[in-house]
């Protein structure tokens, strides 16, 4: 066996739903970078996941699109993984379908995602939405994926799709393997600058209080300026301290010392003031490289196409040979056609 066919396999996905936020880069895509030198990676734009809310056509494509370049722009390297999109590859949404002759009703309500997604959008709560974890599930399993990194917020989904593949290899014989989810330790939980007892959501309709990968050093600061904090002054991460605790949390994700580090370093400064434009300094000069590489790819439509099209194709050769294996163990009659 070669080495690459040793190494084990990782998929991740993100939902096209509007511009990364620094939640998702710090919870998520920032740790997809360095995977990619110890395992295979297979990484993949989620646009049958973000129609389970509604988006306008228009604002989907473009947003699909931007969401793949900035991929590119965190550091995805197509000589190492595969990054495509997943309405380009029908196996996902195959595999979705017999999954969910394997997943239970109680299972999917009881989904804090589905309850909360449902609760704030009450006039669509669509059989998509409801569905969405097995769609997941389909995602992880027709690559046999062994690891898949994600926030913590996805665990729940996670764990149903490995109760998924057990079931499915109990009924139907070894077929899938069962994957495990991986949580970073660099992985920060970033919460709303407005709200910091909430998380940093790219579908927050209050642009203040989010920190999106695409924005200047000035907006940055700005925003960072008027994180809502405490009425105290000092600097220290501490149970009550939801502001201050956050954008410490930050500072030290995007610069890399440690919370007592960075609590030492601003000790003895009377008010926040200097704090947040130190925070926002440091985000903004992290951030710089992405956005300069966002700008370039964003601009090369033919490369982004050449790009999603080669590992789309790749990606579709690799599920397909699963999905065939999925179609003869339950019993589907064989197709000359696929
Ligand atoms: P939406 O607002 O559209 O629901 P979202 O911003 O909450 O989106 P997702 O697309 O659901 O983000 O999540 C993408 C990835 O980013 C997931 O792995 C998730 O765990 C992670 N993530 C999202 N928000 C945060 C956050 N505030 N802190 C850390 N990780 C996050
Ligand atoms: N639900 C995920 C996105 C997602 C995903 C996946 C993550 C869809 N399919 C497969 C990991 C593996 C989210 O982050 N909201």
């Amino acid at each position: 066996m070669s080495e690459q066919q040793q190494k084990k396999l990782i998929f991740s996905g993100i939902q096209p739903t509007g511009t990364f936020t620094l939640g998702n880069y710090i919870g998520a895509i920032r740790n997809w970078k360095p995977l990619q030198d110890e395992y295979r990676c297979i990484y993949c734009v989620v646009d049958e996941h973000a129609l389970t809310v509604k988006i306008e056509p228009a604002k989907l494509r473009q947003k699909t699109l931007e969401a793949y370049a900035q991929l590119l722009a965190c550091g995805i390297d197509l000589e190492k993984s595969l990054l495509f999109i997943q309405s380009h590859v029908p196996t996902h949404a195959q595999l979705s379908w017999i999954l969910n002759c394997s997943t239970q009703f109680g299972e999917l309500s009881r989904m804090t995602q589905f309850k909360d997604k449902s609760q704030k959008h009450p006039d669509d709560v669509n059989a998509g939405l409801f569905d969405y974890p097995v769609l997941m599930a389909a995602d992880i399993l027709v690559y046999n994926a062994d690891l898949v990194p994600v926030g913590a917020d996805q665990m729940q989904h996670l764990e149903l799709a490995r109760t998924i593949a057990r079931r499915f290899n109990g009924r139907y014989g070894e077929t899938f393997t069962v994957p495990e989810g991986y949580v970073s330790p660099l992985g920060a939980k970033v919460m709303s600058l407005q709200d910091p007892t909430k998380k940093m959501s790219k579908s927050d309709e209050n642009p203040n209080a989010v920190i999106l990968i695409l924005d200047d050093k000035d907006t940055i600061i700005r925003k960072c300026k008027r994180a809502v904090t405490d009425s105290e002054t000092e600097i220290v991460f501490r149970e009550g301290k939801d502001g201050i605790n956050n954008l410490l949390t930050i500072y030290s994700a995007v610069t890399g010392k440690t919370i007592q580090e960075a609590e030492k370093e601003f000790s003895g400064q009377n008010g926040y003031g200097k704090f947040k434009i130190a925070v926002g300094e440091a985000v903004a000069d992290h951030l710089a490289p992405v956005r300069e590489e966002y700008a370039r790819l964003i601009q090369d439509k033919a490369y982004l196409k050449k790009c999603y099209t080669e590992c789309g194709a790749e990606a579709l050769r690799y599920s397909q040979r699963i999905l065939n294996k999925v179609y003869r163990k339950i019993g589907f009659v064989a197709s000359e056609i696929r």
